[in-house]
């Protein structure tokens, strides 16, 4: 495939546009990261930039002193008071505009009422919150304090809520009355009372009314948001902070059954949100960053909260559902809110091309477009390239994972030519590559491991309350020094990085991790089920679905029971989109053997390897009755 050259219009204003950058930062790797991180606001400047003596723990500007609400927030006050920080939208079209200054007093007043409450640095606060200006406010307000937050996105069960809740001993809570989601308000606050029925650890939940529906508040436990901040003042000191405090902790899949809680420093994470929302998605003062993840996830955090408003811009923050009230609505407001950066994931861009006439939409004030979360074929590429960025955007396919807090592989979009469908090479200051299983480096075109061997500010601090599944999950393939990212990825003979996918038993359905171990454990729990396997599946909107094969007489009910229990433990995220019922599974050395399912199923193969191989072409047949 032919290259795209950034569009010139673009270089000329572009923040980074000299390609000295990478062997700058190859010679100077410590001078790279510092030159960013002086951009930032610190209390006490760090001792040493890097030190590996602990590895695989690795940590970043050791003893330096800074606060992340400090820096997205008071640090903008002199010249940016007025400026507007968060543009939020509701799903039903009401709005609301938060200042800098009207962020700043909000999230004064909220971290004055969390002390009140007794929260100290270091605990827990938990928030379970759809996409509200609040929900920002929350995550601030503890970074103000010194607390740890841990987000539990909205669309997550109680049952999932409850374990994250209690998993990282979260003590305050977060939370909304509800919201609106396809039209339909969600009663949140029910949710939340049913996960602390489960957990009892949390003394004190904090409720915005955002819907107004009626919701049981419990006398002593549950305070309103309003009436709490009423009373506060704005004026709030910031605990100064260590860089290597944890900021947040924020849970994902992986290939183990139960949610891993990832833990981000402060002043690592936030110098590489920083330096990659400034290099990758070239934020400046006057742009408006539309990034269309929901706070929940790692892309939330990283950019709609601590990079943009680290750098001062504005963000457009969209609460509901992005085909509500049609397809459109994305195209809406990026036209209603003259978005310039538009940030979204590969599942957008293929429902977005079911809005037949983007044209009626003025879109010319973007001048950037980029995309996360699962590999964006090259026809969206092209896609997002020709109508809707009419050849003036570049489009950067960035990867990067909650681990990695921020963008590892992206082009800079006035220095890298853009190939569709490669996330192109690493950034500067980090070093990536291909292994085969032994270690060697790939040839091009072979498929191998993606590690990274040079750490950058942004890695984890380590799994919360699980060391030893930090060292197994990530650093014992390849060594404590090397990375494995669980990702399988090739080279072109141009050093071009393309991702085919994960390596490990996790899936992507619309760029959120799902672990499909988590996913069998919740199913075999239920007594009628004997056995079963989930796998992915291609789905032409979602990149990959589920397909559930399990063991168990077969009835219209126990398919309704396997889902529901999946929505109650999980959420509505990991349902199957086939559920199939066999008698056997087939089987190497005793264990399932998954992928002679998969390759039957998506490949038509039928794999000789499983000791029943009958099983697996009984597979097949049914497969193709469903079909
Ligand atoms: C930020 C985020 C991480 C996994 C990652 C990989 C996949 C992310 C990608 C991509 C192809 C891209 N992934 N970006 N695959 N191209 N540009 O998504 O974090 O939820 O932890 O997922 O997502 O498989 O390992 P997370």
């Amino acid at each position: 495939m032919k290259s795209i050259y950034p569009p010139e219009d673009f270089v000329e204003k572009a923040n980074v546009k000299d390609p000295a950058i990478y062997s700058k930062a190859k010679e100077n790797w410590i001078d790279y990261w510092e030159s960013f991180a002086k951009e930032l606001h610190w209390f006490e400047p760090w001792e040493k930039f890097f030190d590996d003596s602990k590895a695989p723990y690795y940590r970043f500007f050791v003893n330096g002193k800074i606060n992340a609400s400090y820096n997205c927030v008071d640090r903008h006050l002199k010249e940016k008071r007025n400026k507007a920080a968060i543009i939020w939208e509701g799903e039903k079209g009401e709005n609301r505009v938060l200042t800098y200054f009207d962020l700043y007093r909000e999230v004064g007043k909220l971290s004055n009422a969390l002390r009140n409450l007794g929260v100290k640095k270091g605990d827990k606060v938990g928030i379970y919150m759809p996409n509200l200006p609040e929900a920002v406010i929350s995550m601030l307000a503890a970074a103000r304090i010194g607390a740890t937050h841990v987000f539990i996105f909205a669309g997550f069960s109680p049952k999932s809520a409850a374990f994250r809740m209690k998993d990282s001993g979260v003590k305050l809570l977060i939370t909304a009355d509800g919201y609106y989601r396809r039209g339909n308000l969600i009663n949140l606050k029910e949710k939340a009372d049913e996960a602390l029925e489960e957990y009892k650890g949390v003394e004190n939940v904090v409720v915005v009314r955002r819907a107004g529906n009626e919701i049981d508040m419990k006398e002593g436990r549950d305070h309103d948001y309003a009436e709490l901040v009423r009373k506060e003042k704005a004026k709030s000191e910031c605990e100064i902070t260590d860089a290597n405090d944890p900021l947040f902790i924020i849970y994902t899949s992986g290939s183990v059954a139960e949610p891993k809680g990832i833990i981000h420093s402060t002043g690592g994470y936030l110098v590489h949100v920083y330096a990659t929302s400034k290099i990758v998605l070239d934020l400046k003062d006057e742009d408006v960053l539309f990034c269309t993840a929901d706070l929940g996830w790692i892309t939330g955090h990283s950019y709609s909260v601590y990079g943009p408003l680290s750098l001062g811009a504005t963000v457009l923050l969209y609460e509901g559902a992005p085909d509500y009230p049609d397809i459109c609505r994305t195209f809406e407001l990026i036209e209603k809110y003259g978005v310039t950066v538009f940030y979204t994931v590969p599942t957008l861009v293929r429902m977005l091309q079911g809005c037949g006439n983007i044209d009626s939409f003025d879109l010319s004030t973007l001048r950037l477009i980029g995309s996360v979360g699962e590999p964006l074929e090259a026809e969206n590429w092209l896609w997002l390239y020709e109508e809707v960025g009419k050849k003036k955007c570049p489009v950067v396919d960035t990867w990067w994972q909650t681990e990695t807090g921020g963008i590892v592989i992206a082009p800079i979009p006035a220095l890298t030519p853009m190939k569709p469908g490669s996330v192109s090479k690493p950034l500067p200051g980090i070093e990536v590559d291909i292994y085969d299983s032994g270690g060697k480096k790939a040839k091009p075109y072979q498929l191998g491991h993606l590690v990274i061997k040079k750490m950058f500010p942004g890695f984890m601090l380590g799994i919360h309350g699980d060391p030893k599944a930090y060292v197994q999950l990530y650093w014992s393939k390849f060594g404590k020094r090397v990375y494995l990212t669980g990702d399988y990825a090739y080279y072109d003979e141009d050093g071009y990085i393309w991702i085919s996918g994960r390596a490990d038993d996790v899936i992507n359905i619309s760029g959120h991790r799902v672990s499909l171990v988590e996913i069998e454990k919740v199913v075999k729990e239920l007594r009628e089920v004997a056995d079963c396997a989930a796998i992915g599946v291609p789905d032409r909107i979602k990149g990959t679905a589920i397909a559930l094969f399990v063991v168990a007489e077969k009835s219209d009910d126990l398919a309704e029971k396997i889902k529901k229990k999946i929505e109650e433990d999980i959420g509505r995220i990991a349902l199957p989109r086939l559920i199939v019922f066999v008698k056997e599974l087939p089987k190497t050395a005793g264990k399932v053997f998954k992928r002679a399912i998969a390759d039957a199923v998506i490949k038509k193969e039928i794999s000789g390897i499983a000791s029943n191989v009958e099983v697996v072409k009984k597979i097949a047949e049914k497969i193709d009755k469903n079909a």
